[in-house]
C-alpha cells in the first residue's frame, strides 16, 4: 500500500507484552506493502496516556489511521477497570472527533498468560489484528468516498 501513512502509539507499561504487540503490528503493515518510512511510532508511559497521544497524532493530519497498542493486566484493586474504561472510551472519542480510524489494540486481561495467548498463541496476535483492522478501514474509506 503506497503513500498511506500509519501512526502507532504504544504504551510502555507491561513493555514485554506491548513490545510484542508493536512487532506484530509493524510486521503486518510491512508485509502488506506499507513502507517503513510511512510508519511512525510514538511511545507513552501507560495505557491511560494513549488517547491523548492519539489525539495529538490525529491533529497533525499526517496519518490515514492510528493504531493504539497497550496491555492492561488486572491487579488487586479496581484500578484496572478505570484504566480499561477510559482508554476504550478515549479511543472511540478520538476516532469520531477526528473522523479517523483509531484501532484498539489494547489487551485487557486477567493475567499475563492470557496476554501471551493473544501474542501469537491460542487467540491470534492482537498487534497484527489491530494493524489489519487499520488497513481494512483505510480501504473501506476509499471505497465509500
Ligand atoms: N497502565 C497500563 O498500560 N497497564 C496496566 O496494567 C496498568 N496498571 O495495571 O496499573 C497501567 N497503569 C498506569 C496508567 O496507564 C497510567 O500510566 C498512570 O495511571 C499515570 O497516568
Amino acid at each position: 500500500m503506497k503513500n498511506v501513512k500509519f501512526a502507532i502509539v504504544v504504551s510502555d507499561f507491561n513493555c514485554e507484552i506491548t513490545e510484542r504487540l508493536l512487532q506484530g503490528a509493524q510486521s503486518h503493515l510491512l508485509m502488506a506493502g506499507v513502507a517503513m518510512e510511512d510508519i511512525y511510532v510514538a511511545h507513552v508511559p501507560g495505557a491511560i496516556e494513549l488517547p491523548l497521544a492519539a489525539q495529538w497524532l490525529a491533529q497533525t493530519k499526517k496519518y490515514h489511521a492510528i493504531i493504539m497498542l497497550g496491555a492492561v493486566v488486572r491487579g488487586e484493586t479496581s484500578h484496572y477497570d478505570y484504566v480499561c474504561q477510559q482508554v476504550s472510551a478515549g479511543c472511540m472519542r478520538v476516532m469520531l472527533t477526528f473522523n479517523l480510524p483509531v484501532t484498539f489494540g489494547v489487551l485487557t486481561t486477567e493475567n499475563e498468560d492470557q496476554a501471551y495467548d493473544r501474542l501469537g498463541g491460542a487467540h491470534g496476535h492482537k498487534g497484527e489484528e489491530a494493524a489489519a483492522t487499520a488497513l481494512a478501514m483505510v480501504k473501506a474509506r476509499a471505497m465509500i468516498f
